[in-house]
């Protein structure tokens, strides 16, 4: 087995691990008949492409070692998307409140969003992985948003790549309109929140009533 294999192996084994737990969440509130403020979750171990990027941009060396460990702090990364602006604070305390990891930071891009227009609540976490040699903790950074902060930082991800960071002028002042047209769309979608959930709530209970019929 490779090197990287072997490195990237209790990254993974995190990933899935954390992924399971966290829509765990999700499933709690609908068992409990409460509206999840989680709207689903992912999560993906860094292709080594971009650990071989991010190792060029920070001046190390790529090849598995404490200081890449140290350093890319999101070879393991999840994210968890929330329909409102509100839900992050709740999911951000009900991470706070868990004891199978440890929150090294928080970067809160909501309060100050990048200079690009990115917006979304970072958490980097100490996740314990239980290996053949015993406990490995690894580092893993988990993106809360909105579902318009991720549609916007999606796009905007895929233009970042294209141009490799240098935009065209008109694409940059497009990509700084769009983020304030997914501040303002979060915005509104606040202020209709109860009307929404209230829907949700109805069209969720007519499609449980649809399968006890069939
Ligand atoms: P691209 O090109 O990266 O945008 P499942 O296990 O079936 O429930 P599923 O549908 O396989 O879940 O999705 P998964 O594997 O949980 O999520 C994969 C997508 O989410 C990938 O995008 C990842 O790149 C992206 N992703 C999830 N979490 C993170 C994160 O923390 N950081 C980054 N950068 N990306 C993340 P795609 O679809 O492959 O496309
Ligand atoms: P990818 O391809 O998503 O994995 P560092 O990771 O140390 O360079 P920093 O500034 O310490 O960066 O960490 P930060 O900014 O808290 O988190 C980095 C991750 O946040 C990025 O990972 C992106 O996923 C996301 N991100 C940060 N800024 C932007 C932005 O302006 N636009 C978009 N679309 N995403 C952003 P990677 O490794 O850069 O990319």
């Amino acid at each position: 087995m490779g090197q990287w294999e072997r490195f990237l192996e209790p990254y993974k084994h995190a990933v899935d691990e954390l992924k399971v737990k966290l829509k765990s969440m999700r499933t709690q509130f609908e068992l409990e008949n409460r509206t999840s403020p989680i709207e689903f979750v992912t999560g993906r171990v860094k292709p080594l492409a971009s650990i071989y990027d991010k190792t060029l941009e920070k001046g190390i060396a790529f090849e598995p070692s404490e200081e890449l460990t140290m350093e890319i702090q999101d070879i393991a990364g999840l994210r968890m998307m929330c329909q409102f602006v509100d839900d992050i604070e709740t999911v951000v305390t009900l991470m706070r409140e868990r004891n199978d990891f440890r929150i090294v930071e928080e970067r809160d891009y909501i309060s100050n969003k990048k200079p690009s227009g990115y917006r979304s609540y970072h958490m980097i976490i100490e996740y314990p992985v239980q290996t053949i040699h015993g406990e490995k903790k690894i580092l893993a950074e988990v993106q809360i948003r909105t579902l318009a902060m991720n549609f916007w930082a999606s796009i905007e991800h895929s233009l970042n790549y294209k141009y490799k960071g240098i935009f065209p002028e008109e694409i940059k002042n497009r990509l700084q309109y769009a983020a304030e047209a997914a501040f303002r769309l979060d915005e509104e979608m606040s202020l209709i929140r109860d009307e929404i959930q209230e829907a949700q709530k109805y069209f969720s209970e007519y499609k449980k009533g649809g399968s006890n019929r069939s």
